[in-house]
C-alpha cells in the first residue's frame, strides 16, 4: 500500500472545530518546516518529483484536490478533501497534485528545511534510483 493516512483528532465544541498536530506524536517525525499551497488553478498539475530523504504529511484544510503517489511500481490516486486527515508523502514516492478546487488550501509539514538537492525532478532518474535499490 503506497497511501498512508493519519487520522487526526477533531477537537471542538459549540464554538467550532480545532485540530492539533504534535511532532513525533500525531505524526511520526519532528517538523522542521511548514508550508502551504493555495490559489492553484484547477487545470494545473504540480509536484512532479520525489524526495530522497524528506518525510512529509499533507493536510487539506479547505476545498479539495487529488494526489497521485507512485512508488515506481504502482500508482495510487487519492482525493484530498478538507477533513482532519493527513496523507503521508514518504521519501522516494513520486507525487503529483491536480484537480484543485478554487478554495483548495494544503498545509504540508516537513521533516527538514528546504533543500533543492533532496529533490529528484526527473521521472527517469527516479525510476533509476528505485531500480538501484
Ligand atoms: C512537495 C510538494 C507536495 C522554497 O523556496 N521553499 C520551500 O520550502 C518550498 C516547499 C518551495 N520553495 C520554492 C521552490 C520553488 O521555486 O518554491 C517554489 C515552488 O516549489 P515547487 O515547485 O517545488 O512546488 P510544488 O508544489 O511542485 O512542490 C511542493 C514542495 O516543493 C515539495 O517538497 O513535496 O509541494
Amino acid at each position: 500500500m503506497i497511501t498512508k493516512w493519519y487520522d487526526l483528532q477533531l477537537l471542538g465544541d459549540d464554538r467550532g472545530s480545532l485540530v492539533a498536530i504534535e511532532s513525533c506524536k500525531t505524526i511520526p517525525f519532528e517538523t522542521k518546516r511548514v508550508y502551504y499551497i493555495f490559489n492553484t488553478k484547477s487545470d494545473i498539475r504540480r509536484g512532479f518529483h520525489a524526495h530522497k530523504e524528506l518525510k512529509q504529511v499533507m493536510i487539506c484544510v479547505s476545498g479539495s484536490c487529488k494526489i497521485e503517489l507512485d512508488d515506481g511500481k504502482a500508482k495510487e490516486v487519492s482525493e484530498l478533501i478538507a477533513s482532519p486527515r493527513a496523507i503521508a508523502i514518504d521519501p522516494m514516492i513520486w507525487h503529483e497534485m491536480y484537480d484543485f478546487s478554487k478554495d483548495c488550501v494544503l498545509i504540508v509539514l516537513a521533516s527538514d528545511h528546504y533543500d533543492e538537492d533532496d529533490y529528484i525532478r526527473s521521472y527517469d532518474g527516479f525510476l533509476k534510483e528505485i531500480s538501484n535499490g
